[in-house]
């Protein structure tokens, strides 16, 4: 069997992680490093490494996780003000877990081009 994310050994109660919510599909963490204010990880149970695996079948599970992010935004006071949602997907990226998972920044000013 492949060895478990760390993201799937949080959501098995293997490691300790801040979960703020939970559903069938999903779960959400606070980051253990935040770039704002506000940084959750919206991420899914299924285990798909990133971006590039993602297939057709997984558009409602990608839909859903927005859905999330939206909900999560209006929870945490962000909604009016702004917040990105961020997939980072390969090295370039600085994608550094490979278990996909939707970044949701808010309460500060982002500045574009990001770095
Ligand atoms: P990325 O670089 O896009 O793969 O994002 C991975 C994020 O995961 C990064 O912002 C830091 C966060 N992270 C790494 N280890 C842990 C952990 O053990 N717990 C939590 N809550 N977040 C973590």
């Amino acid at each position: 069997m492949a060895e478990k994310t760390l993201f799937q050994r949080i959501m098995d109660g293997e490691l300790p992680g801040d979960i703020v919510y939970e559903d069938e599909q999903c779960v959400v963490l606070r980051d253990i490093n935040p770039q704002a204010p506000v940084h959750l990880l919206i991420i899914p149970r299924k285990p798909i490494p990133s971006l590039n695996e993602v297939t057709e079948e997984d558009a409602p599970l990608i839909g859903h996780l927005f859905v999330v992010a939206r909900q999560m935004a209006e929870r945490e006071g962000i909604a009016r003000t702004g917040y990105r949602t961020v997939f980072n997907t390969g090295p370039d990226a600085q994608q550094s877990v490979y278990h996909l998972h939707l970044h949701l920044l808010g309460g500060r000013k982002f500045t574009w081009p990001p770095g």
